[in-house]
């Protein structure tokens, strides 16, 4: 499997819980190079863009509320099969869903506020880098 790239973010609700620096050792620990990080925070126009696939949604406006009310952690991660390994490692949307041990079991309260994002495909994820580290040639 070739080395690539992924996208996540650490969201705000981790974010004021104080699960950063966890988080990250989770991440190095199961073999994620980090690439490009930063501490940020989403405008609304920002947040309804990153999300409009999902502006039909019901739970759109609660989303952009959430992922706008304080800072998240940007980053893009490398390592073999990044985009499903990372997956793998933060578990199910739904936290109630999420396997032992993985970062949303561990550190998420609901589906609303899930702790963490991973890109679900090798295409959104240069998508979601590029958005969020443009001009930077990530991809
Ligand atoms: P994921 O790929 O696991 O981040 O999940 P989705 O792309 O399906 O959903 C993106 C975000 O929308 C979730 F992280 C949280 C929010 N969401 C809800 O609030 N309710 C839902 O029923 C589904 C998703």
């Amino acid at each position: 499997m070739a080395t690539n790239r992924t996208f996540t973010m650490i969201k705000p609700d981790a974010v004021e819980k104080g699960h950063i620096g966890a988080i990250l050792e989770k991440i190095n620990a199961a073999g994620f190079r980090i690439v490009a990080m930063k501490f940020t925070q989403m405008s609304k126009r920002d947040a309804s863009e990153f999300y409009a696939i999902h502006k039909e949604r019901p739970f759109f406006g609660e989303l952009v509320e959430f992922m706008t009310r304080g800072p998240i952690v940007a980053a893009i991660l490398e390592k073999d099969n990044a985009v499903e390994d990372f997956r793998t490692l933060i578990g199910a949307t739904n936290p109630a869903d999420a396997v032992e041990g993985t970062i949303r079991q561990l550190y998420a309260e609901s589906i609303g506020e899930n702790a963490i994002h991973g890109s679900d495909s090798d295409e959104n994820a240069e998508i979601e880098g590029n958005f969020h580290f443009a001009g930077r040639e990530m991809f």
